[in-house]
């Protein structure tokens, strides 16, 4: 299979869908929002994972129009929830790192909202640290622009990149997402793990961002990111990322574990 080809065949289809994620506030377990992450279904490969397809994307040109569909079909299935009397919470959608400092990006981001009816505040934008530091000064106007329309942006995989801090410092965000590798050791062995995130969340606050711990996988994880003071938490725990019907079950206002 030549992938790049079989790729620009799936965007033209209904081969790319998006599943979802939820996220629960560590206050009372309730939903608080939910990440799309996008799956490619092949009908001779079967499911593609993103590792696979996003890079590839990012390389051959085809992130842009890529990034357009998830788009339109997480703005469609807020509306389709609405339609049918649900309430969605806000959902993530993660950008990619090589298309954050496009100053195209926020038009290209409310032309989707409008056509679907659907206000700013409904999305919240994910970019990961690796965004470039070449694009700084445009990646800060793009954020500055969605900050405007009131869309709020996330910092992923915190803690992963070289040059955290002064991202930190210059970038205009609002939430913080402790990457996952921070989270799995967690455990009394590791006193030290906790004082880092203890420590990330005290910072995270200082500066006035929401902290989401990512990739809580177990019962005791759950307890230090509770207790260390995190927002809200995501992870195999509470559930993967599961096609919108599924989600659907999710919007009747049940608590974790209930
Ligand atoms: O969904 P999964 O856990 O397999 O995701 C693997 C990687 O692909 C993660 O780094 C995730 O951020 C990325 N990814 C998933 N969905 C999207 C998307 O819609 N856009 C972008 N840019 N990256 C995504
Ligand atoms: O890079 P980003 O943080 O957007 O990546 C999200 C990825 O993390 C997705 O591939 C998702 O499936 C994965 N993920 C979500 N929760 C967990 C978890 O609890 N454990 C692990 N190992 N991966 C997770
Ligand atoms: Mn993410
Ligand atoms: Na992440």
């Amino acid at each position: 299979f030549h992938l790049r080809r079989e790729l620009g065949k799936a965007l033209e289809t209904e081969a790319i869908t998006v599943y979802y994620q939820p996220k629960y506030r560590t206050s009372d377990g309730t939903l608080s929002g939910a990440e799309a992450l996008v799956r490619w279904h092949h009908p001779q490969l079967g499911l593609i994972t993103p590792d696979r397809f996003i890079p590839l994307a990012e390389r051959s040109g085809q992130i842009d129009q890529l990034e357009r569909v998830i788009l339109d079909n997480v703005c469609r299935q807020i509306r389709d929830w609405r339609a049918s009397g649900l309430t969605a919470p806000r959902i993530s959608v993660n950008l990619s790192a090589a298309r954050v400092s496009d100053p195209q990006l926020p038009d290209m981001v409310q032309r989707h909202l409008d056509r679907h009816g659907i206000e700013p505040q409904a999305l919240l934008l994910e970019i990961t640290e690796s965004v470039s530091i070449k694009g700084m000064q445009e990646t800060i106007g793009t954020l500055e622009r969605f900050a405007r329309m009131g869309i709020d942006v996330a910092l992923d995989d915190f803690g992963t990149g070289h040059s955290s801090l002064s991202y930190l410092e210059q970038l205009p965000i609002q939430q913080l997402k402790i990457d996952r590798s921070f989270i799995r050791d967690l455990g009394p062995a590791m006193p030290q793990q906790a004082a880092i995130v203890s420590s990330i969340v005290t910072l995270a606050h200082n500066l006035g961002l929401d902290v989401v711990a990512e990739g809580v996988e177990t019962e005791e994880q759950l307890h230090y990111v509770v207790e260390l003071g995190c927002d809200e938490m995501q992870g195999y725990l509470f559930s993967r990322a599961v096609p919108a019907d599924r989600f659907e079950r999710l919007l009747g206002g049940m608590r974790y574990g209930e």
